[in-house]
C-alpha cells in the first residue's frame, strides 16, 4: 500500500495521475497547506521541505523496509521503476524522460508558479516580477511547443512520467483564464497533448479526488483567508 501525502495542486495532481494509470492501491492523507499542515513534526519527518507530494510505500519490493519518498519528481521516477510503466528502460530513452522531468521540475514548475503568484496572489502589483516570470514561462511554453511538434508526447509516442509532471501545470495555467499567463491559440500541439491527457480516464479519476477536499480549489488571493496567506506566502518557515 502507498501513503500519499497530498493536497489538490498540480504537484498532487501529477502522483495521483502515475497511480490511478498503474492501479496500484493507494490511500490519500490531506495535507491543507493553507492552514499548515505541511508544518506538523509528523509530516516534516516525511517530507523535510514542508511540502506536499510525498509518498510512504510499505513494501517496497513487495516487502522489505518501507521507503518515504518526498519531491514529486523523485516520486514519479521511483513509481516508474517500481512498477516497470511509463519510463522505458532503454539507456537513452530513460535518460530523455529523466532529462524532461527535471526539466519541468526545475522550469516549468517554479518559474510557471512564480508567474501564478505575481499576476494573483502578491499583495501588490509588482510589473517588473510579472514581466520577468511570465516571459520565462512563456519560453519554457515554446520549448515545450517544440518538443512536441514532432511527437506524440513528451518522450517519443508513450505517454511518460514526463508528461505526468508537465500536463498538470497546463492545467493550471488555464483554468485561470489569463491572457498574460497562458492562452492555447500559439500552443496547437500543447493543446492536442494536454486534451488527450485530460482525456485519459485515469486522470479524469485522478482530478476527481478534488472534490472529496474542497468545493472549489483556490484561484486568487480573495478565496485565502489571511491566515493563509501568511502560511503559504509570509515568512512562516524562517527560522530567525
Ligand atoms: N519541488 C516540489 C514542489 C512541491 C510544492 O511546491 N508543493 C506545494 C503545493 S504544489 C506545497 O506543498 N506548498 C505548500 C507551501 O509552500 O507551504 C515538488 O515538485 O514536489
Amino acid at each position: 500500500m502507498i501513503d500519499l501525502y497530498w493536497w489538490m495542486s498540480a504537484n498532487g495532481h501529477k502522483i495521483t495521475m502515475f497511480l490511478e494509470e498503474a492501479g496500484l492501491p493507494y490511500r490519500i492523507h490531506g495535507i491543507d497547506v493553507s492552514k499548515g499542515d505541511q508544518y506538523t513534526p509528523e509530516f516534516q519527518k516525511i517530507s523535510p521541505n514542508n511540502k506536499i507530494p510525498a509518498i510512504i510505500d510499505d513494501a517496497p519490493n513487495g516487502g522489505g523496509r518501507p521507503i518515504t519518498i518526498f519531491e514529486s519528481g523523485a516520486i514519479l521516477i521511483y513509481l516508474a521503476e517500481k512498477t516497470g510503466r511509463f519510463m522505458s528502460t532503454d539507456l537513452h530513452t530513460r535518460m530523455e524522460t529523466i532529462q524532461w522531468v527535471f526539466w519541468q521540475a526545475a522550469g516549468l514548475g517554479p518559474m510557471g508558479g512564480q508567474a501564478v503568484h505575481f499576476l494573483n496572489f502578491a499583495p501588490e502589483h509588482i510589473a517588473y516580477a510579472i514581466a520577468r516570470y511570465t516571459s520565462e514561462n512563456r519560453r519554457l511554453l515554446g520549448v515545450l511547443e517544440r518538443r512536441l511538434e514532432e511527437r506524440q508526447f513528451m518522450v517519443g509516442d508513450s505517454y511518460s512520467i514526463a508528461d505526468m509532471a508537465s500536463a498538470p501545470w497546463i492545467f493550471g495555467f488555464q483554468r485561470r483564464n489569463q491572457k498574460e499567463l497562458f492562452d492555447f491559440e500559439p500552443y496547437p500541439n500543447i493543446k492536442r497533448w494536454f486534451d488527450a491527457i485530460m482525456a485519459r480516464p485515469a486522470t479524469q479519476r485522478a482530478y476527481a479526488h478534488v472534490a472529496n477536499f474542497v468545493a472549489n480549489a483556490p484561484k486568487d488571493n480573495r478565496d485565502f483567508s489571511e491566515d493563509a496567506r501568511r502560511i503559504l506566502f509570509g515568512n512562516h518557515a524562517v527560522k530567525s
